[in-house]
């Protein structure tokens, strides 16, 4: 392609096009974007993740990542809309959104993504068999990290769609996302992981009807994400806490992320309210992600209000 690169946000795209995009942007704009690999899923596929930075010491930090469920292929268009974005018209951006050091990780379960591709499109958790079933692949990441893990709406049960995993963070990919968060020396103030479907703006906990101490900050951020969204003429979602809006599910990674201390910890459950579900036509891309873009921006202006 004489752009460098295969994406678009016409159709879905493999893994492979969703890298190529990343390694394009990281060779075209070295001064600002570089690509890192932050560890391999359990079938050896690189776990990449872009940062987006002008470098000043003063910077906010975000991490978005998508994809952590298979068969949620909006969620890996809609991240990587958002880095096009951000990184095609850095220099003419906004000072909220050039004020952050951004860090994403478009396809958090690559093997899973893949599978949903050539073997089974309504594919969710990873691909790691259980040793010693043999028939029941997979633990759903959704339910493996580690704060209260093993909790509500996770299932001990290999064959499970909701297989937390014979432990907190025994799952490759897992492990790779919250070492990397630990290890950064960015203090990330917003954790944004999005999902399908349902038009929900979820905030912790997840692992039960509790809410964190500060509940109040995050529902009103939320608010106004949710304000952003349908403002632009764009869709109606819902916002309150996982646990109270859907059912109670430990092991999400938006709980470990707030109780690692990100104020922001929202899960986005993109389009749609259930008419396509997860085979949501190629045709809502667009649309969903540039609400989507809407609803990042006010993220980004309430976090320099910190
Ligand atoms: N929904 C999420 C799931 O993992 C969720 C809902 C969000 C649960 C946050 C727990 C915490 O079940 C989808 N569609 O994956
Ligand atoms: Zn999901």
């Amino acid at each position: 392609d004489r752009r460098g690169h295969r994406m678009t946000w016409k159709q879905y795209h493999r893994l492979e096009d969703i890298h190529g995009f990343m390694d394009y942007l990281a060779k075209t704009y070295p001064k600002i974007i570089s690509v890192n690999t932050i560890g391999k899923s359990y079938e050896g596929r690189d776990l990449k993740v872009l940062r987006i930075s002008d470098g000043k010491p003063t910077n906010k930090a975000v991490f978005i990542d998508g994809g952590i469920h298979a068969r949620e292929w909006i969620s890996p268009a809609t991240v990587t809309y958002l880095i096009n974005q951000i990184a095609e018209n850095f220099d003419e951006e906004s000072d909220d959104i050039k004020n952050i050091d951004w860090y994403i990780l478009p396809v958090v379960n690559p093997d899973g993504y893949e599978y949903t591709h050539v073997k089974d499109r309504l594919w969710r958790k990873n691909r790691k068999p259980t040793i010693g079933t043999r028939a029941c692949v997979g633990a759903d990441l959704n339910r493996n990290f580690g704060y209260r893990w093993g909790g509500k709406g996770a299932s001990s049960n290999p064959c499970s769609d909701i297989y937390r995993g014979a432990r907190a963070f025994s799952e490759p990919e897992s492990k790779a996302v919250s070492e990397f968060i630990k290890n950064s020396a960015a203090n990330f103030s917003a954790y944004l992981t999005y999902h399908s479907y349902g038009q929900y703006l979820l905030y912790p906990w997840g692992y039960d009807t509790a809410v964190p101490p500060d509940h109040k900050d995050l529902d009103i951020v939320g608010k106004s994400i949710a304000a952003a969204i349908e403002n632009t003429g764009g869709s109606k979602y819902s916002v309150g806490s996982s646990s109270g809006l859907l059912y109670p599910a430990s092991g999400g990674s938006d709980d470990w992320a707030k109780a690692q201390g990100i104020k922001y910890a929202f899960t986005i459950e993109l389009s749609d309210t259930g008419r396509y579900g997860f085979i949501l036509p190629t045709s809502f891309i667009e649309p969903v992600a540039r609400e989507s873009l809407a609803g990042v921006r006010v993220l980004a202006s309430q976090i320099h209000k910190l």
